[in-house]
């Protein structure tokens, strides 16, 4: 029975003796072993009552068994929803009760934690850690490998990645199997991925970069990966020399070029190196050339979209440039206000449109109206231009986001929880530069009345309740808030007054 996703990507695998995953103890799992592991999720999925176009939620440690379960996922026909490691047990509800998860899948330490949460939602909770024991563990032993992968047409979903949002409500981009195929094909394609490729894989896997572009990449490619579980710089440096190519947000360059052991001899075997995910600054470009002879190849997406533009492979990979529009996707930069085309050169919206968007926010049609136009053009939130090239030059962002290190937060969620808090009156969240994440978040407060707030104390509160990459790295305590003649907080007053607040 046809299943596109899993005819393109997994099938490959069966019979393939060859590794498609490097583990950093030494050890390799092959493709037939990998899709043999996939089957048995799938037929474990079917055991536990799942059917295809039911939600399976993920909230598991990176690993061999926790890769396993999208490809099972795949094969079953069930959408797949991976979630954060970081988000606590109040964050998971949400995302449980709004997808009506059928089941989680959780590592067995969360368990406890989880499962009331689970039960409120009527999810049926599981556990699967990353050395491969837990209830779903024991399942998957005793399971019937599926035979034949449950029929798909490439309008059904694949999976349902939430991405915050700006009113503190998260929403749920609902991918499909054409949004990931084409993707991948083009990806494929545009960077030479063949059998030959090695990719360093030290990227959560729970976000589009870490599991779409770079697992789907790798598989439709035939080729393998070294799997590390955590995107610690040591391990990264040791496997460097067995891999062809790496795929990062711009956290890990820094970090590498931080790193006195990082240089040519370590990267000879290297074809390319891909950053995305969050800007890269045009100097830690031009230091990577420098040190290394690479030239990054940036490229610019989103969870909603996929891949939208990269630089080229063969032609010139311009510095603090996200490059032309990929094969197949079309963009337009329109006024903010009008939604009309502005002139070209320009500064406006970026829009995009093509395969690789995604079918809507899950059950919020005024959300998806509000963002995805009739026309098929998918309003980003970015803003920026198009050179006389055809690259893209982005230059900031209309939606009010902070990214830190790869990861997103919206400040609206963040300043509800500190306006909640003892002796604050109101909050302004921003994001403001940081040497190792890009930009980190930074809260503003202002003191009710007669009040003496507590950053220490505030912060320590908030940490059992969000997650810990969402929290201020520090809080300031100021008077007033600027605010416009309208009333509104001037962030960008903020943001140039505390501009150097992490500064090395
Ligand atoms: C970890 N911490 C962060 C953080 N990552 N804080 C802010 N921002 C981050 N990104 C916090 C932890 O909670 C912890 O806090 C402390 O920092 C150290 O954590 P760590 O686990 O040791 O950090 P590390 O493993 O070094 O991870 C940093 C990182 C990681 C930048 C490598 O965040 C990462 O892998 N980011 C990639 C995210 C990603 O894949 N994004 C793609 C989104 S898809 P404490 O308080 O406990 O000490 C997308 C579309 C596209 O955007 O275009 O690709
Ligand atoms: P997410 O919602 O996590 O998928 O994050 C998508 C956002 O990341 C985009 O809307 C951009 O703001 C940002 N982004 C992704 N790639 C780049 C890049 N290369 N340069 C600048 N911003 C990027």
């Amino acid at each position: 029975m046809p299943n596109p996703l899993y005819d393109a990507l997994f099938a490959p695998l069966r019979g393939r003796q060859t590794p498609w995953l490097h583990l950093p103890d030494g050890g390799t799992i092959s493709g037939d072993a990998f899709h043999a592991l996939c089957a048995r999720t799938a037929g474990t999925l079917r055991a536990m009552g799942l059917q295809p176009g039911d939600r399976l939620a993920v909230q598991v440690e990176k690993s061999p068994h926790a890769l396993a379960l999208y490809g099972g996922a795949v094969m079953a026909g069930v959408v797949f929803l991976p979630l954060n490691t970081a988000y606590t047990p109040e964050e998971v509800a949400y995302f449980l009760a709004d997808a009506g998860a059928a089941l989680m899948l959780a590592d067995s330490a969360r368990a406890d934690a989880l499962a009331p949460v689970a039960a409120r939602c009527s999810t049926r909770l599981m556990t699967l850690s990353a050395d491969g024991s837990g209830s779903f563990a024991e399942a998957l032993g005793q399971a019937t490998p599926i035979a034949e992968p449950a029929a798909r047409r490439q309008d059904d979903l694949a999976a349902l990645l939430y991405t915050s949002g700006t009113t503190g409500r998260s929403k749920g981009a609902m991918l499909t199997q054409r949004n990931l195929l084409s993707n991948a094909e083009v990806l494929v394609r545009e960077w030479r991925f063949t059998s030959d490729d090695v990719l360093l894989h030290a990227l959560p896997i729970f976000h589009t970069h870490g599991l779409f572009v770079a697992t789907n990449t790798l598989l439709l490619a035939h080729g393998s990966m070294i799997l590390l579980a955590k995107p610690d710089i040591d391990t990264m440096i040791r496997h460097l020399p067995q891999a062809t190519s790496l795929m990062g947000v711009p956290t890990f360059y820094t970090r590498l070029l931080d790193d006195p052991r990082f240089g040519r001899d370590l990267v000879s075997h290297m074809r390319l190196f891909i950053s995305g995910s969050a800007p890269l600054l045009a100097e830690t470009h031009a230091a990577f050339e420098a040190r290394t002879g690479h030239r990054i190849l940036e490229r610019y997406g989103m969870t909603e979209t996929n891949m939208n533009t990269s630089n080229p492979y063969d032609g010139e990979r311009r510095a603090g440039t996200v490059g032309p529009a990929l094969p197949g996707v079309e963009l337009a930069i329109t006024d903010v206000e009008t939604g009309a085309a502005v002139a070209p050169g320009e500064i406006g919206m970026i829009e995009v449109r093509g395969e690789n968007v995604f079918a809507g926010y899950w059950q919020m049609p005024e959300k998806t109206a509000a963002e995805l136009r009739a026309n098929g053009f998918f309003i980003t939130g970015d803003l920026g231009k198009i050179d006389a090239d055809g690259y893209v030059h982005i230059v900031g962002r209309q939606k009010d986001l902070i990214i830190a290190g790869g990861y997103n937060i919206y400040p609206k969620e963040v300043e509800l929880a500190l306006d909640e808090a003892e002796g604050v009156q109101e909050s302004a969240v921003i994001g403001v530069p940081h040497p190792d994440l890009g930009e980190a978040v930074l809260g503003v407060i202002v003191p009710a009345p007669g009040q003496n707030p507590d950053p220490d104390g505030i912060l320590r509160k908030l940490s059992g309740h969000m997650a810990r990459f969402k929290l201020p790295r520090a809080l300031v305590v100021i008077p007033k808030l600027p605010r416009n003649t309208m009333g509104k907080v001037q962030k960008t007053v903020l943001r140039d007054r505390f501009r150097d607040w992490f500064a090395r």
